[in-house]
């Protein structure tokens, strides 16, 4: 009786969890954004990072350094490690194996308390139930205990109990998942290899214990291995390719106060200040107090060191944090147990304590370093006073240009055809190339809302250049003014004149070369408008079709040829037989194609309902996902060093200027 009784019970507590279950199961697919961030191709990315994540949590706690992630040729990933497997055994209170509740319970990672230093914030650290609910269907194998387990769901929910299916060598150990993203759910389910590339081998430059295989099994068969025993030494290395550093790299590796901390830096011949800081392995974009504590140590040990030993002539200029950080490259890594991410994207530290757990350790180390390395340590200070020497002679441009009131927003640039109403909120701007195309934008606009700046010609490389040339060219003069933020240091995103700023560039070579310059100014001196989202790309259409009195416009090649075919015109041989020509003007059964060279070409009208009516115009927003591949795009594209910029672009001739 008794007996009976309590089963009851239990199945009356198991199918209250099985409610749970498929509760959580529907807030998740009810709203995905927010444990993913969104459903387009970045929300479908953090699927396989965040199963990636779990392993490098087993590698953490030192039971993985074999991770591979395959995307499969139906369009699914698999992602295998070496760690101790998912736990089989029987959940005393769910009364299920612990590999259904880790697979189906929102955020049941976390009661296994698998590792200490668990991820709280950002996109990160959901669990791997949250991918099962975003999958068609998903398969996991545990290898644990000499055998091997496995589960299949469909949407989250388990098809049957987890099933024994094998042995496991001995020793062996591991978990293996494979998922199909649901398309009900992602705008887009097509997996980009070199998205995930990225990300793996940052990671592998993070825990340089670790080898992490990429490999795509559609077409081609693309393949990566990373394995960087150097850590973030190689890391660093990486990131200066083709700069010219200043010395050997500096490494400080310790643990203050519970914190795992890792640095590495370097000088280089450049002028930008490249500082990447990650918490658990993840990029802290908007920094927080480990990057303040670097900086803080970093600013006072070589002001003291310099002091010291004389190398500084008292009285005679005063180096400012921005000096010592000037051509410097240094990544940060630390590892936090309980990190407070705040910010506008969550990926800045929070927590106090690191801040002088990372000064104090880092001054230490510093400083020992410099006295072991006096001669590094009077190129780098030699190598702070010319920046401060600069900074002097740009502050005195800088003064002389406002005494003009040039980059006064009470002073806008003449060719600048502004907006009527002044919320930036709702204002945006469209920088465009070339006086022609500004004319048609200038005509075709929503003056109410929309303002134009057009551009003469190519802007300034700013990667090559200091900043008191920065400050005397017109092209760039005129966009501070107009955005009338500041710039660099003293930029501020929140007093932007516009909420968009969407530059305009012709679809060809040159455009593409004016566009990231355009970034590149816009990455260095005006970083807080890509991390805030505020920067866009126009995409105007490359082909214009008609037939009889329809027109239909297509924004690249795919779009023309389905277009022809709707038309019943073949579009593929015509496309190779005009390849090398820019223009082409056809008829094809009365069906007239006609390119854009460029936005010239595009009457006001037209420019106005295909690329600037925010009805149905397409903006391509510039996002940071990777700042550190961004800065490595930028410095790739626009350094001195031609033979990587090569490389670059013939590897990445579609996406360079769009991948950051
Ligand atoms: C819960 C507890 C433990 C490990 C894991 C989950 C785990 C999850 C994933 C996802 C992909 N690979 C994974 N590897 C492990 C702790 C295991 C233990 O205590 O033995």
């Amino acid at each position: 009786m008794a007996k009976a009784k309590a089963k009851t019970k239990t199945s009356k507590e198991y199918s209250a969890r099985s409610i749970n279950v498929l509760k959580g199961l529907e807030a998740v697919r009810k709203r995905p954004a927010m444990y993913i961030g969104d459903v387009s191709a970045r929300g479908l990315h953090h699927l396989i990072n965040e199963v990636v994540d779990n392993s490098i949590d087993e590698a953490l706690v030192g039971y993985c350094d074999k991770i591979k992630v395959t995307i499969n040729k139906d369009g699914s990933s698999t992602i295998e490690d070496n760690g101790r497997g998912i736990p089989v055994d029987i959940h005393p209170v769910e009364k299920r194996s612990a590999l259904e509740v880790v697979m189906t319970v929102l955020h049941a990672g976390g009661k296994f308390d698998k590792s200490s230093y668990k991820v709280s914030g950002g996109l990160h650290g959901v669990g791997v139930s949250v991918v099962n609910a975003l999958s068609e269907w998903l398969k996991v194998e545990v290898k644990r205990n000499g055998k091997t387990y496995f589960q299949e769901y469909k949407r989250g929910l388990p098809l049957k109990p987890v099933k024994e299916i094998g042995k496991a060598k001995r020793g062996e150990s591991g978990t293996t998942v494979t998922f199909m993203p649901d398309k009900e759910i992602f705008k887009t389910t097509e997996f980009r290899f070199d998205t995930l590339a990225e990300r793996m081998r940052e990671l592998a430059y993070l825990n340089k214990n670790i080898t992490i295989k990429i490999k795509d099994t559609r077409n081609g068969g693309e393949e990566e291995t990373f394995h960087f025993k150097g850590g973030l030494i190689e890391f660093v290395k990486y990131l200066d390719a083709s700069r010219q550093p200043l010395h050997k790299t500096i490494y400080i590796e310790g643990e203050k106060d519970n914190t795992p901390i890792e640095v590495a830096f370097q000088y280089t011949d450049s002028y930008a200040e490249n500082i990447f800081s990650y918490v658990n392995n993840i990029n802290t974009h908007e920094g927080g107090t480990h990057l303040v504590g670097f900086k803080t140590s970093l600013t006072r040990t070589l002001n003291n060191y310099a002091y010291k030993n004389k190398l500084i002539k008292e009285g005679k200029i005063s180096l400012t944090g921005d000096d010592f950080r000037e051509g410097l490259t240094a990544v940060i890594s630390v590892k936090v147990a309980e990190p407070q991410f705040e910010g506008q994207t969550k990926t800045k530290l929070g927590n106090s304590e690191t801040k002088s757990a990372v000064e104090t350790l880092v001054g230490e180390k510093i400083a020992e370093y410099l006295e072991e390395n006096p001669s590094i340590g009077k190129k780098v200070i030699e190598k702070c006073m010319r920046a401060a020497e600069a900074r002097e002679a740009a502050r005195k441009a800088r003064d002389l240009s406002r005494r003009k009131n040039a980059l006064d927003n009470l002073n806008l640039p003449g060719k600048l055809a502004d907006c009527s109403i002044t919320d930036p909120e709702h204002c945006e701007i469209y920088i465009v190339e070339g006086d022609s195309a500004g004319g048609s934008a200038k005509q075709g606009r929503d003056r109410k809302f929309q303002a134009i700046l057009p551009l003469r010609g190519k802007i300034l490389n700013v990667e090559k250049a200091k900043m008191n040339r920065i400050l005397e060219n017109n092209e760039i003069r005129a966009i501070i003014s107009a955005i009338g933020a500041g710039l660099g240091a003293e930029f501020s995103e929140k007093e932007s004149r516009y909420g968009k700023i969407i530059l305009m560039t012709d679809a060809d070579v040159d455009g593409s070369h004016i566009r990231t310059l355009l970034l590149t100014f816009l990455y260095r001196h005006m970083k807080e408008l890509i991390t805030a989202g505020k920067v866009y790309i126009a995409q105007p259409p490359l082909y214009k079709i008609k037939k009889g009195k329809e027109e239909f416009y297509a924004y690249d090649e795919d779009e023309r040829n389905k277009i022809l075919k709707r038309l019943k015109v073949n579009g593929k041989s015509d496309t190779k037989k005009k390849k090398s020509e820019a223009k082409e003007n056809k008829d094809l059964k009365g069906v007239n194609i006609s390119r854009y060279k460029g936005l010239g070409e595009m009457n006001p009208e037209q420019l106005w309902e295909t690329t600037m009516n925010p009805e149905t115009r397409t903006v391509l927003q510039v996002t940071l996902e990777s700042a550190a591949s961004a800065d490595k795009i930028f410095e790739t594209l626009m350094g001195d060093d031609v033979e990587p910029r090569k490389n670059f672009i013939e590897k990445h001739a579609k996406y360079a200027n769009l991948d950051v």
